[in-house]
């Protein structure tokens, strides 16, 4: 700690990393391209630079602040130094703004207005190479990489994976994934979270909005959509609205866009809860395998399946609430209306790119058709929208279809990281105590990447692990399989703070974007009048019309599947 003058102001600093940190709190944003408070400091981009009195240029994320320090974030110098790293950037990069996806959110574009680049003097790039878009969630055009390697890092020190990596040195520097592989071949699990950090477009989700728009055009066929938890506490965001709760005007916006039928996928977050927490006692009580992973997070699954097969026996058999929608709807609700699988096109808005590499699994189709047709990130929802001309921020509050209208908040919690635990904690806690209304749980909460907790339920002694982040999920992996740790029900999810930092959600996911999800979330349950999955009679119902109940050999089949290696 110290003292550190930031353009004659002086300032009391004390924990910050660097200068950068420092002068943002003091009311000065510094640009930065490579730098994420997340990640390690590479220093490459030179945008952060600062002028410290007898130290000269210097890059303020690499730059501890130092008792007595006197800088300039903003001076002449400082400020032509960026216009000319910010020049030779676009004279690399593909500046064809108009038809890009990151327009509006692209720190590059950003920059270069608010520095006043007007005329470049370097000639741009010419050449242009071909993108890759082998990959049903991630698409990468080179063209307007700046190499940050942002993405890198993210894979790497995140999720613990490494598919991006440098090639070449010197002028001749690209960003390929491993081995020059296309991204489909590649150990991807689809998270997104290398498109979350990019700063400029290079990186962006695989949309679905043509598909969907050429479904809603076509006569014979019903087009149905379901909303994840996660995207009505970002959705808005979009349209300048912050982070509230927008399910109502998202069911709205989809109506008018030409959407027949609008679900809830909390109804089948329900639903798992239910069919999960049965097989979870099941396996507690009969000593099946432990721990239980949940298999929601098709990120997740799609790890352990490339580095952990000897786990896919721990891993839940339920489907995702996303999938048990899909088959719901293909295998039974479609019958209700008279039409085949085929005639019927469902759609879900998620905030993750892996739901799209989900829904093509081969294991979730119906009659040769998949059971949820085209996935729309958050994003692409909001893009499809403003395509549609729909004012947004002054819809009304619409409701979603029966009869599978009713919903718990329970499932709503599913968007953020522990709330699959704590909705079957509730189940659980709800069915062996015959306890009635709430449940809240603690420990399930806040957004630290691990979370271990002892819990008693009744004379069920439980040990419960709650991880978000693939590196921190190797880490306890590691743990429980060298006996250190003893658990009996792990809650996995890819994305940092769970779907509410999904890959698919509006940029602008960092830390503070999270928790304000996370905290309309936790929100929105709290207003909801149920709380567990059992009290859902809708529900109920369904279990009964369609199965005969719920958790038996008919549900086993329909809402079911099996990871192997
Ligand atoms: Fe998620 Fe899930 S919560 S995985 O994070 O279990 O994507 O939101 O839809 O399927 O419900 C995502 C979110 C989502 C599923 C549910
Ligand atoms: Fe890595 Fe996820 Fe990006 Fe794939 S989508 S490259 S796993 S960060």
């Amino acid at each position: 700690s110290g003292k550190i003058t930031i353009n004659g102001q002086i300032l009391e600093f004390t924990d910050e990393k660097n200068i950068l940190e420092v002068a943002r709190k003091a009311g000065f944003d510094i640009p930065t391209l490579c730098y994420h408070p997340e990640l390690t400091v590479v220093g490459a981009c030179r945008l952060c630079v600062v002028e410290i009195e007898r130290m000269g240029i210097q890059a303020s994320c690499s730059t501890a602040p130092a008792d007595g320090m006197v800088v300039f974030t903003h001076s002449e110098r400082v400020n032509k130094v960026r216009k000319m790293v910010l020049e030779l950037l676009l004279a690399n990069h593909d500046r064809e703004c108009t038809t890009c996806d990151a327009s509006g959110s692209c720190k590059l574009q950003t920059y270069s207005n608010d520095y006043n680049i007007k005329r470049l003097r370097y000639p741009s790039r010419t050449e242009q190479v071909p993108l890759d878009t082998s990959s049903l969630s991630v698409v990468r055009d080179p063209n307007k990489c700046i190499l940050c390697g942002l993405c890198v890092r993210v894979c790497k020190e995140k999720q613990g994976i490494g598919v991006w990596d440098f090639k070449n040195r010197g002028s001749r520097t690209q960003i390929i994934a491993a081995m020059d592989q296309s991204l489909a071949d590649s150990a991807c699990i689809n998270c997104g979270q290398c498109i979350a950090v990019c700063p400029c477009g290079a990186l962006s989700s695989n949309s679905s909005i043509a598909e969907v728009w050429a479904a809603i055009r076509d006569p014979k066929k019903t087009v149905v959509c379901q909303i994840a938890p996660a995207p009505r506490a970002a959705l808005g965001e979009m349209f300048g609205l912050g982070s509230v709760d927008v399910t109502g005007k998202i069911v709205t916006a989809l109506r008018k866009s030409g959407f027949d039928k609008v679900f809830d996928t909390v109804f089948t977050a329900d639903m798992t809860t239910v069919e999960e927490s049965n097989e979870f006692l099941g396996r507690l009580t009969s000593g099946g395998k432990l721990p239980l992973f949940t298999s929601c997070c098709p990120g997740w699954v799609k790890y352990a399946e490339e580095f952990h097969p000897e786990l896919l026996e721990n891993l839940s058999t339920c489907r995702s609430p996303q999938q048990m929608f899909g088959s719901v709807l293909k295998k039974k609700y479609a019958k209700d209306l008279g039409i085949t699988p085929e005639e019927m096109f469902v759609v879900s808005i998620m905030p993750c790119t892996a739901k799209k590499y989900e829904a093509k699994r081969p294991e979730f189709m119906t009659d040769g058709v998949y059971d949820v047709d085209a996935v729309l990130t958050t994003v692409e929802a909001a893009q499809l929208f403003k395509e549609a001309g729909i004012l947004f921020d002054n819809l009304e509050e619409g409701i979603f279809d029966q009869p599978m209208e009713q919903t718990t908040g329970s499932g709503v919690l599913f968007g953020t990281t522990g709330g699959v635990m704590e909705s079957v904690v509730r189940y659980v806690a709800g069915k062996l105590l015959n306890a009635e209304g709430r449940i809240d749980v603690e420990f399930t909460r806040g957004l630290d990447d691990t979370k271990i907790a002892d819990l008693n339920v009744g004379d069920t002694k439980l040990t419960l692990a709650i991880v978000n982040g693939l590196a921190a999920a190797e880490e306890l992996i590691k743990k429980i399989q060298s006996g250190e740790l003893e658990v009996h029900a792990v809650e996995v999810m890819a994305c940092p703070a769970g779907c509410v930092g999904g890959g698919g959600q509006p940029a602008q996911n960092d830390r503070k974007a999270r928790q304000c999800r996370s905290d309309e979330i936790y929100n929105i349950d709290s207003k909801m009048v149920l709380h567990k999955a059992q009290d859902n009679e809708d529900l109920d119902k369904i279990f009964q019309k369609y199965w005969g109940g719920c958790c038996n050999h008919d549900t086993h089949h329909d809402l079911h599947t099996h990871y192997h290696a």
